[in-house]
């Protein structure tokens, strides 16, 4: 079945129990049951890590294979500083499609740079959890 990776950076596996008023109450658990229900004819595939390399090792292990239609991927605060995810994303043939629970660029200067932006095939930012579903869209309609 084509599949569809959910990927999370550093500290995403805290949401819903942390900083509700800035990420919400929602857990991570919370929206991928919802996007297997909703999208019943895709496999969703849900992977986090708070290690940089693990990510990187990840969108390798993906990024070449063709059962993948792409990865919707909020690298967290890597999203910002890493030069080396920008550079795996650039590697693979996966489409990527950038993705933030809140709108980054209401937020703190810094948050206003992506380092992965220009090697990704979109952005959503803003929408809440419901980013992740708006993502899955994006990539279903490539
Ligand atoms: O808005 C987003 O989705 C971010 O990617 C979230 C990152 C932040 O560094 C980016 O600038 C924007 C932070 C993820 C931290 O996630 C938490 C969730 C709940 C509680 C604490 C942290």
């Amino acid at each position: 079945m084509k599949t569809i990776l959910i990927l999370n950076g550093p500290n995403l596996n805290l949401l819903g129990t942390r900083e509700p008023e800035i990420y919400g109450s929602t857990t991570m658990e919370d929206v991928i049951a919802d996007l297997r229900e909703r999208f019943d004819g895709i496999e969703i595939e849900y992977f986090q890590s708070n290690h940089e390399g693990d990510l990187i090792d990840k969108i390798h292990e993906v990024g070449f294979d063709r059962q993948y239609i792409g990865i919707a991927f909020n690298a967290g605060a890597y999203t910002h500083t890493s030069l080396a995810i920008a550079d795996a994303i650039s590697a693979v043939k996966v489409p990527v499609v950038e993705v933030h629970i809140s709108n980054v660029h209401a937020r703190e200067a810094i948050r206003h740079t992506s380092l992965i932006s220009p090697v990704c095939c979109g952005v959503i930012a803003g929408f809440g959890v419901d980013s992740y579903r708006l993502a899955v869209e994006a990539i279903m309609n490539f």
